[in-house]
């Protein structure tokens, strides 16, 4: 039982046609939920902290649930660093433990996000961590966009096979119509399996990620609104879709969106159907329960993951 890297998870993935779930943790009942999932489905697993959340709980926290997250269940999995914006945090998470580092220099231009990112590759690779970079920038596919508007934003397959072989990074997000948050499409769902495709034909073995990859399960969003929330028209990946990307490379797929929903319902009920209850772990239980089966489900049916831990 230890914190491991991506590497060997991904070749396997790359190699089954499946995906590492990579899951967003904020606070100790979302670690649970996601470890009772992990350990019934046998799946391999990535928990990742992003800026915000590392912020909001002070570093140490979340590291520590981590770790007793692998002590008490006894599984393996990649504690991952979501969307590092420089250098820094990157060196800090590589320095605190962490097994795996995202640097995202997507907003920046081409040749700078490669500086930077061969600069966090070099000190993360001399420490035995791996590291995540992103190319392009994540935006829903309009109904009325056109070839360049989208040429300008979705990643570019030459430069993402440019941008490999110069920074030697481990793995590499991909901007092809998904986008964080609940609010993923105006119309149907739409996501560029060509450019996809394209960009795994000619980075042969290499494994590719999808963020803003939340399914906005419907049942989540219906049961937030019945309890008062205001979140109509909220709408994600379809399951197929995600499922479908594993055959061209996609070795991991983020979700945090999904975890909210399922979450903030769960509690919103609680708080509406029994006005008298005051105990967090009245409203924080079901949460968990909530997080641990829609978790397992998605390990089963949409990553396709189960039993290859
Ligand atoms: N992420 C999650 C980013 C969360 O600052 P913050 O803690 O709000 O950042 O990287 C995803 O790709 C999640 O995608 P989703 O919104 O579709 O779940
Ligand atoms: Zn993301």
């Amino acid at each position: 039982m230890a914190l491991i890297t991506s590497k060997e998870m991904f070749q396997k993935a790359y190699e089954g046609k499946y995906a590492v779930g990579a899951f967003n943790v904020n606070n100790m009942e979302i670690i649970q939920g996601i470890m009772i999932a992990a350990q019934q489905e046998k799946a391999p697993l990535i928990l990742q902290v992003s800026a915000g959340a590392r912020k909001y709980a002070s570093p140490v926290y979340l590291r520590k649930l981590v770790e007793a997250a692998i002590e008490d269940t006894g599984m393996d999995l990649c504690l991952h660093l979501d969307h590092g914006e420089d250098f820094e945090i990157c060196k800090q998470c590589v320095d605190d433990g962490f097994t795996s580092v995202m640097i995202d220099g997507s907003k920046h231009p081409f040749e700078e996000n490669i500086a930077l990112t061969k600069k966090v590759v070099d000190y993360a690779h001399e420490r035995g961590v791996t590291v995540e970079a992103e190319l392009g920038k994540l935006a829903g596919i309009e109904d009325n966009i056109n070839v360049d508007e989208k040429d300008s934003t979705f990643t570019d397959p030459d430069e993402a096979v440019e941008f490999v072989e110069r920074t030697g990074v481990d793995s590499l997000a991909i901007a092809i119509g998904t986008s964080h948050g609940a609010f993923k499409f105006k119309g149907e769902p739409r996501l560029d399996f060509e450019r996809l495709e394209k960009i795994s034909r000619l980075l042969p073995g290499f494994p590719l990620v999808l963020h803003g990859a939340s399914t906005v399960p419907q049942e989540f969003v219906e049961l937030n609104n019945q309890y008062g929330a205001q979140i109509p028209g909220a709408k994600g990946v379809p399951e197929e879709m995600l499922l479908e990307s594993t055959q061209y490379g996609v070795c991991k797929i983020n979700i945090d969106t999904d975890l909210r929903l399922a979450m903030t319902a769960c509690i919103r009920q609680v708080f509406v159907e029994q006005p008298a209850v005051f105990d967090p772990r009245k409203y924080l239980g079901p949460a968990r329960e909530a997080i641990a089966k829609m978790v397992a489900h998605k390990m089963k049916n949409v990553l396709n993951c189960s039993g290859k831990a």
